[in-house]
């Protein structure tokens, strides 16, 4: 059990888990169990908080906007909002008796000077006072990612979250979603909605799609011995699956190699709908990411 830091990166280690975290948008850019890494890091992805850009793998929180943002309150906010471009602060991490936690911190304090933060406000004609926290406690075999946001000053704040995460697997050929049957999807790319009549869900091309789920039940990654578990809060009603193949991989500045798209899947659970946060409330959302003790689906 040990906590380190290092620079804008904070490592957990508790039992046979590891995991490291950076300040840059507080983006848990490694988890791992026995030495089995299950996030994704492209090659040329800067972790540090000198870099504006956003870590291009591991797990960045998108908010307060996802995508370019349809909701008028958001319309002047930049693709996936700011909260994974800035440093946020590190509060403290500790070895407790079960698990290993690190707690960070992002207020208008800390990004009241970003355009994004601005043109924000700017809708509510007035600098908006939040407090976004998100703690990470490492178990032996999962690490549990609890967000909280705090509205100070807003009649009804307006947002979307994601946990944008990018799940490592030795081959998008070999990898199965499960939990998805049943749900209705839109192809972002299509721009078509379908139903999911797979019990299995398999990534074979450029893929984009935002499912509504119906209820609030696990979602499994197989994947042999990277088989992840994912169970999220009832109000992470929404979730992606994007990989973005040859053609988009291509096209996308820091993603190295090229080739990655064939050894990850992103797995975002979110809330993208639109969040009304009345003044003084706090909204709270937990995702967990369990590697299975128990081996379901495929072997490697
Ligand atoms: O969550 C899926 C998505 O919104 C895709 O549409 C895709 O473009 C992607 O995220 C990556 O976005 P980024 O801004 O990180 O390049």
């Amino acid at each position: 059990m040990s906590v380190e830091v290092d620079g804008d990166i904070i490592r957990l280690a508790h039992g046979p888990a590891t995991a490291a975290v950076s300040k840059l948008g507080a983006t848990l850019i490694s988890f791992a169990v026995d030495g089995n890494e299950h996030l994704y890091v492209s090659d040329a992805a800067n972790v540090a908080t000198t870099s504006e850009r956003p870590v291009r793998g591991g797990m960045p929180v998108v908010f307060p906007a996802f995508g370019k943002s349809y909701l008028e309150s958001l319309k002047g906010v930049q693709q996936h909002g700011f909260a994974r471009n800035v440093g946020w602060e590190f509060v403290i991490a500790e070895v407790l008796d079960n698990f290993t936690v690190a707690r960070f911190k992002l207020t208008h304090n800390t990004c009241g000077t970003h355009k994004a933060y601005r043109e924000w406000s700017a809708f509510y004609g007035r600098p908006i006072e939040f407090e976004l926290s998100t703690v990470f406690e490492l178990h032996p075999q999962a690490v549990v990612v609890k967000t909280e946001l705090c509205n100070l000053n807003i009649p009804q704040l307006e947002f979307q979250f994601l946990y944008h995460t990018y799940f490592r697997v030795p081959s998008v050929d070999d990898m199965y979603i499960t939990g998805l049957q049943g749900n209705k999807y839109l192809d972002r790319l299509a721009v078509k909605y379908h139903v999911d009549t797979d019990p299995m869900t398999k990534i074979g091309e450029q893929t984009d799609r935002l499912y509504r789920l119906q209820s609030a039940q696990p979602v499994d990654i197989l994947s042999g011995n990277y088989n992840v578990r994912l169970t999220a809060s009832p109000n992470l009603q929404d979730l992606v699956v994007w990989n973005p193949w040859q053609q988009g991989a291509a096209a996308i500045g820091d993603m190295e190699p090229k080739t990655s798209y064939r050894h990850f899947c992103c797995v975002e659970f979110g809330a993208v709908d639109g969040v009304r946060l009345p003044l003084g409330q706090k909204w709270f959302v937990l995702l967990v990411l369990i590697r299975p003790l128990v081996k379901v689906g495929l072997d490697e």
